[in-house]
């Protein structure tokens, strides 16, 4: 092995429960693809480490959603996801999975050297249980209902309608999701992970060490380590993960976050039997490309893990993307908001160049950044076609018609600035993409090759070739001297050529393979060393015929993407329409009423009558509206999931019934000082069940 450093690049591993689509690509898997096939081509030690995350609560949800095992589910996902990345040019050297033996094995060596060394915290704590089911029931298991708006399907983590992040106590009327039982409260015993003690050690790596990280990263960082770290649970109650391997863990599975991470290590040595080269040498470059969600398990969570168990590299960087929204709203796999790679396939086949530049182009390295189809035609017509293709088309149909399909030779004595000029700009813009792609900054370096193309646009446009060749002799033949600016030109263009290869090949690898196939040269020249260079072609050397590069994108395809997102949609809303009816069919005609509850019960609760002062929406929080109500005897400001159900104009003046002694909660950082009543009819409406006339605000509802 050379002592080079060796570079690991690692891609989050997609939840084996869903499809790919292009907010995946954008955030996380087409920078670290055009990362590490940059690294390939500086002849770098480098491996390209990804797989499917094929643990956790998403998969068992979604198993049980469609009365499969998780099993089932990985398998079909796994094989999805793999062919996807392959169809797109994600050039992982290994694709693995976590639900294999290698990672099992692997994942639980972690944890017993972590157990070993005393590390971990056990606390017996209560949490819900489905005596129906017989087992332990995650947040997202429990459904009841928001105590913030009454919302009756909240889960036990969040309400979906006012947005409040909850937790199971909290919800009134609490059930499973799976049996629709009463959960109970059992004791569980589990295995704490003491994160705050590696704080000043985080501190310190992240905070001093790394202040290269981007903004976004460290800024995430930075905020988790001044709210202080507190243990967090390694080991979950399921029958599906890596089991405890202790002798008194039965039906405890190891936290996916704790696998997860540790599935890089696995598939690694999966791929090669020098992973202790990568993994266990401190001169390895570890990069993780992660989308920002990811961002404390990677830069928090996994370090510290990796530091308690010793012997293992930190990360270099964790160049965190942001998110990619689809027509300015956020993707939503559940409401169909998405587009699917595998779908862009089928629509646009042999396009995937296209959509790997566009997204390159509207990168979300530093803000959530937004990607529209009339973009999408307006990069691939005005920019591929128009400047890339136009270029390398022109250029080889000029050199079949004027040099005899040949390089022709240079000729010193017509050669002017602007040919030297234009010859140095390859290098030049080699240096500057070089710079960037180094930074992670692949929208620049794209844009920097694209500007070069540009540029090669104008020399020819200024050259005209065409006019030079009308300078003929009685015999028809092009005078000598036009003839030499000829060849000087189309000479300089087809070095380019060549040049734009290399340089577009981590992002449109398979642009750059045509290119180099019609230069004949595919494999000798892709090396980053050559790029910058001015004579890439031999003189004399005879080049293929043009092949068109990228093709034009019509209206009339761009309005079917679009009737296909708005299709998506609104079969998502009818499916949840009628599941909501067949639950409601199951259901009987009328929610069944509560437990019994005495009149003391009744009575520890302070209803009165309340009038709406003033309304309007939350920042940032799509179900809630800000409300001033008045008591009579006080004014409040309440937080009330009813955005998506009335404008705030038109419930001023409103009268209402006031859950006056409830506990007051922050949300979005506001305050909320009560509940408003209200009730919901059958379509899940919302409607207010208060009247009386102004004077009798602040009245006792008996
Ligand atoms: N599967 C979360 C996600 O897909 C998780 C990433 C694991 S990387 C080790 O966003
Ligand atoms: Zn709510």
């Amino acid at each position: 092995m050379s002592d080079a450093p060796r570079y690991l690049i690692t891609a989050a591993l997609p939840y084996a429960n869903g499809p790919l689509h292009i907010g995946h690509l954008a955030g996380c898997y087409l920078p670290a693809d055009i990362y590490a096939r940059f690294c390939r081509i500086k002849r770098r030690n480098i491996i390209l480490v990804g797989g499917s995350d094929e643990h956790g609560v998403p998969i068992t949800i979604r198993a049980m959603k469609e009365g499969k095992t998780p099993k089932e589910i990985v398998d079909y996902y796994h094989a999805l996801l793999k062919e996807t990345f392959e169809e797109i040019g994600i050039s992982f050297d290994i694709y693995s999975r976590t639900s294999n033996r290698t990672n099992h094995e692997t994942a639980q060596e972690f944890f017993l050297n972590l157990y070993n060394k005393g590390l971990f915290e056990e606390k017996v704590t209560e949490q819900y249980y489905d005596e129906e089911k017989k087992i332990f029931l995650a947040d997202r298991y429990i459904t009841g209902t928001c105590p913030i708006c009454g919302y009756e399907n909240a889960y036990g983590d969040q309400c979906e309608r006012c947005g409040s992040s909850l937790s199971p106590e909290q919800l009134i009327n609490p059930r499973s999701t799976l049996s629709n039982a009463v959960p109970v409260k059992k004791k569980t015993k589990h295995w704490y992970f003491p994160l705050q003690k590696f704080e000043p050690f985080l501190r310190k790596w992240i905070l001093e060490d790394h202040k290269d990280w981007k903004n976004n990263v460290y800024g995430q960082c930075k905020s988790w380590l001044d709210n202080g770290l507190q243990s967090r649970a390694m080991t979950r109650d399921s029958n599906w993960g890596v089991k405890v391997p202790l002798p008194d863990a039965e039906g405890k599975v190891l936290y996916v976050w704790f696998d997860a991470p540790i599935g890089y290590i696995s598939a690694t040595k999966e791929l090669t039997a020098e992973w202790q080269d990568y993994w266990c040498k401190d001169d390895t470059k570890l990069i993780h490309f992660i989308g920002k969600d990811n961002i404390v398990f990677h830069c928090i969570i996994f370090p510290a893990i990796l530091k308690a168990h010793g012997g293992y590299v930190l990360p270099t960087n964790v160049p965190a993307n942001e998110f990619l929204n689809i027509e300015s709203s956020k993707v939503s796999t559940s409401r169909n908001w998405a587009v699917w790679v595998k779908e862009y396939m089928k629509d646009f086949p042999d396009q995937q160049d296209s959509l790997r530049y566009v997204l390159c182009a509207n990168m979300p390295e530093t803000k959530d950044n937004d990607f529209t189809w009339k973009d999408f035609q307006d990069r691939v017509n005005n920019e591929l076609v128009a400047i890339l293709g136009n270029f390398v088309n022109r250029t080889f149909i000029l050199m079949h018609k004027l040099t005899h399909g040949k390089v022709p030779p240079l000729h010193g004595n017509v050669a002017t600035p602007e040919d030297q000029a234009m010859v140095n700009s390859f290098a030049e813009t080699k240096s500057r993409m070089e710079e960037f792609l180094e930074n992670f900054k692949f929208r620049e370096a794209l844009t920097e090759a694209m500007n070069l193309a540009r540029r090669g646009n104008k020399y020819l446009q200024d050259k005209e070739p065409w006019i030079l060749a009308k300078d003929v002799d009685e015999k028809g033949n092009v005078r000598q001297e036009s003839q030499e600016k000829i060849d000087m030109c189309i000479h300089v263009c087809l070095q380019l050529c060549a040049n734009l290869a290399i340089m577009i090949y981590p992002f449109m690898p398979f642009t750059a393979k045509k290119m180099l196939h019609m230069m004949k040269v595919v494999n000798r020249m892709l090396f980053w060393e050559n790029a910058g260079k001015p004579k890439l072609l031999s003189i004399g050397y005879s080049l293929r015929a043009p092949e068109l590069l990228f093709r034009k994108i019509e209206d009339s395809e761009i309005e079917t993407q679009l009737k296909k997102l708005e299709a998506g949609l609104e079969k998502s809303k009818t499916d949840a329409a009628r599941a909501a009816e067949e639950t409601a069919a199951k259901e009987p005609e009328w929610k069944p009423v509560k437990d019994t509850i005495s009149i003391d019960d009744f009575s520890k609760i302070d209803l009165r009558t309340g009038k709406i002062l003033s309304a309007k929406k939350v920042e940032k929080a799509d179900k809630l509206l800000q409300l001033e109500v008045d008591l009579g005897f006080e004014k409040r400001t309440i937080l009330s999931g009813l955005a998506e159900h009335y404008k705030p104009e038109d419930i001023v003046g409103k009268k209402v019934v006031v859950v006056a002694n409830l506990a007051p909660r922050k949300m979005r950082g506001i305050d909320s000082n009560g509940m408003i009543l209200m009730a919901e009819d059958h379509e899940g409406k919302l409607f207010f069940v208060a009247s009386g006339d102004d004077d009798s605000t602040g009245s006792v509802v008996r």
